[in-house]
């Protein structure tokens, strides 16, 4: 670790740095230098990011745009190293950035209100406003096919025949679920593809932890995780955000009869989305919203399913078993979600209004 801390350029010796927040695939470090400056020290997960000079060529654009509009977001900042650049190479050809922490502030791992789920969507939803005219060509694809919704299907079919680990036969209520439900859940794609939605520049991972609210005012203050901003759908960030904080239980909850879809809060969402960029939006776009929360859970729930198949080699697990139980949660979710559908759409007619 010493050898990593010494090349960036930071403010001071560093004092202390310790494993920091909920993320599921980068490893995160908070740093404390003497004289009280504080960064955040992320490892690049290599699994997920094949090409890290890439990936962080779109974040340092992205976050220089957001920077250069003075907007009520604040941008992330990157640290230099030492040698003039961006990442750090490890001895072990790990890679390494650092950002400047952003302080004052509390990642929420579930709403404590509808007021701080509004504040998250206003926050998602000027994020996608204020890119919307940052040259979306020019970015490149971190991780390809990644709400190809279609393509996870797939992949999840290529690890259930090579079963790995023998973990298939006991999962096969599960698969079927999934499969089952392919026709719908293909449904963004191929609008997509047929032209019906159109393509923005989006954060694409918009889970509450996420975002960053001021302590003092409450209010939403910085997008975080920028890994996987890239050309997508309005419905991916709205979806996904949904699937995360809209839920009444943890993304791992072994209970699943705690776990439902909580309507007041995706109203807020709703509210709060529309309210930041629903006057850009297409009203097929306003449509398929609630579609976009129940694919983004199936999508969600296939992948940590696959990866537990796989042998857990993705998302980092702190039990065994872990990614299954999340991929419970996210097809107990998904069924919710169908109960509730008519109350879904209702919502939304109600919300959107004149939109519609
Ligand atoms: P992962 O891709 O693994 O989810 P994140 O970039 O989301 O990694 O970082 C993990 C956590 O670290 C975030 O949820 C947040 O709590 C914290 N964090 C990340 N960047 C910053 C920052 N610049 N300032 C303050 N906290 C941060
Ligand atoms: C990962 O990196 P993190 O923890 O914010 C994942 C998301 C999943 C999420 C599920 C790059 O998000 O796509 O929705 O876990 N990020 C990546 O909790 O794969
Ligand atoms: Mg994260």
């Amino acid at each position: 670790m010493q050898q990593i801390l010494r090349q960036f350029r930071f403010a001071g010796s560093v004092e202390c740095c310790e494993p920091y927040g909920n993320g599921h695939v980068n490893r995160t470090y908070h740093v404390v230098c003497s004289g009280g400056a504080e960064y955040i020290l992320q490892r690049i997960n290599r699994v997920a990011f094949q090409e890290p000079v890439e990936l962080m060529e779109n974040i340092d654009a992205v976050t220089r745009f957001m920077a250069a509009q003075h907007g009520p977001l604040q941008a992330l900042r990157f640290i230099e190293t030492v040698d003039g650049g961006i990442l750090a190479v490890d001895g072990e050809g790990e890679y390494w950035r650092a950002y400047d922490f952003v302080g004052s502030g509390v990642c929420l791992e579930s709403p404590r209100s509808t007021g701080d789920f509004y504040e998250a969507a206003i926050a998602f939803g000027r994020f996608q406003m204020a890119l919307s005219d940052f040259p979306a060509a020019s970015l490149h694809e971190t991780i390809p096919h990644f709400h190809d919704t279609c393509d996870r299907i797939r992949q999840l079919r290529v690890s259930v025949a090579a079963d790995p680990l023998g973990r298939v036969d006991g999962v096969q209520p599960e698969i079927a679920f999934v499969l089952s439900r392919e026709q719908e859940l293909g449904e963004l794609c191929r609008q997509l593809s047929a032209g019906e939605l159109p393509l923005r520049v989006t954060h694409n991972d918009t889970k509450l932890n996420n975002v960053l609210f001021d302590e003092r005012t409450g209010k939403a203050k910085c997008v975080l995780d920028l890994d996987t901003v890239m050309p997508g759908l309005s419905a991916y960030d709205f979806g996904d955000a949904v699937r995360f904080g809209a839920s009444t239980a943890a993304e791992d909850e072994k209970d699943l009869s705690k776990v439902e879809i909580d309507l007041a809060m995706y109203e807020a969402f709703l509210r709060g989305y529309l309210d930041a960029c629903g006057d850009v939006l297409t009203r097929r776009e306003i449509e398929v919203l609630p579609l976009g929360a129940k694919i983004m859970t199936a999508e969600v729930g296939m992948r940590f399913l696959k990866d537990y198949i796989d042998g857990d080699i993705y998302f980092s697990i702190h039990r065994p078993g872990h990614n299954l139980d999340r991929a419970r949660t996210q097809l107990k979710l998904v069924a919710d979600m169908e109960r509730k559908w008519d109350e879904m759409q209702h919502i939304l007619r109600e919300v959107a209004g004149a939109r519609l």
